[in-house]
């Protein structure tokens, strides 16, 4: 895999994060910690990935990203932004009256969010509406749906799983955020969902797990995916372990991390942690190639 590429990945991961921050501040609260956990993945599909217009969100031919955790929608947001979709302006407008960026993502306010989530464990099972659909239309185009590893205490989840796999969707994709924790608490306390790998073979998924933190691993799984899309095909999930406030070390120590409470002066603690951390990947990067 060519250094550049990752490269250009991470550095939109980096940028994402630095969104997410940003929005955050706005709030002084909010879900920063899951937007930088789940930074790299979003950089991933959406600068490397995806096929889609900014311009033109509608645009028929597009991959369809189903985002069904609503609160993530900040870090949607940030890759939106990073992809050109809303301008890099309107970011500070997050979870204000009137603007097109809500807390929970919602379709009918923001240009390239295609579901409104929030009530979790749907996203799967409109994705599958989602795949049957464009493939009677005869359009190939994939859909992705992010979900949470609390979506996976859904039976919705597994409904259209097996859904999925009864129909053989295989352009249908399904990305799985275990950052191992919910809004009550570490996931394993809350409903076991391991082994979650044999979960999802068992329904009949192609199954890839990875650190989703790790942006060469997180790509050539998602190269996997693409080459094994099929009109008749198994569907495909990677499940992403991914640590909550990654990047920022102040956040990832942080114990009460669903709805994070940051105070006025550590956000520019955060953005020095971030940027930090940046130019020591760029540094060891400028000498792997010296
Ligand atoms: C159907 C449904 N049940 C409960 C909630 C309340 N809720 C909001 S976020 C959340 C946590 C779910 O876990 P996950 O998405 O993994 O959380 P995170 O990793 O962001 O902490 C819950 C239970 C909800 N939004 N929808
Ligand atoms: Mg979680």
């Amino acid at each position: 895999m060519k250094a550049s590429r990752i490269a250009g990945v991470e550095d939109a991961a980096y940028r994402i994060r630095r969104y997410a921050l940003g929005m955050g501040e706005v709030q002084g609260q909010g879900y920063v910690g899951q937007a930088l956990g789940a930074a790299d993945i979003l950089a991933a599909l959406y600068t490397d990935q995806l096929t889609f217009r900014p311009a033109e969100p509608e645009w028929e031919g597009r991959d369809r990203f189903l985002l069904s955790t609503g609160h993530y929608a900040i870090g949607l947001y940030a890759a939106f932004a990073e992809a050109g979709i809303v301008p890099v302006e309107e970011l500070e407008t997050y979870g204000s009256d009137d603007s097109r960026l809500p807390m929970s993502g919602m379709s009918t306010y923001t240009p390239g969010m295609e579901i409104s989530g929030g009530s979790l464990g749907h996203g799967l099972t409109v994705a599958v509406g989602y795949a049957l659909g464009l493939r009677a239309r005869g359009n190939p185009a994939r859909v992705v749906n992010f979900l949470s590893d609390g979506e996976l205490d859904e039976g919705s989840t597994w409904e259209a799983a097996m859904g999925a796999a009864h129909h053989r969707l295989g352009r249908l994709t399904a990305v799985v955020d275990i950052n191992a924790l919910q809004a009550d608490g570490p996931t394993a306390g809350v409903l076991r969902t391991e082994p979650v790998v044999e979960k999802w073979a068992a329904c009949g998924w192609n199954v890839q797990r990875v650190d989703g933190n790790d942006v060469p691993a997180l790509l050539a799984a998602f190269d996997a995916v693409a080459a094994q899309a099929a009109d008749d095909g198994a569907p495909s999930v990677i499940l992403c372990d991914t640590k909550v406030g990654r990047g920022v070390p102040l956040l990832e120590e942080r114990e009460k991390a669903h709805f994070m409470r940051i105070e006025e002066h550590e956000w520019a603690i955060c953005r020095e942690q971030l940027d930090e951390g940046h130019r020591a990947r760029t540094e060891t990067r400028q000498e792997a190639a010296l």
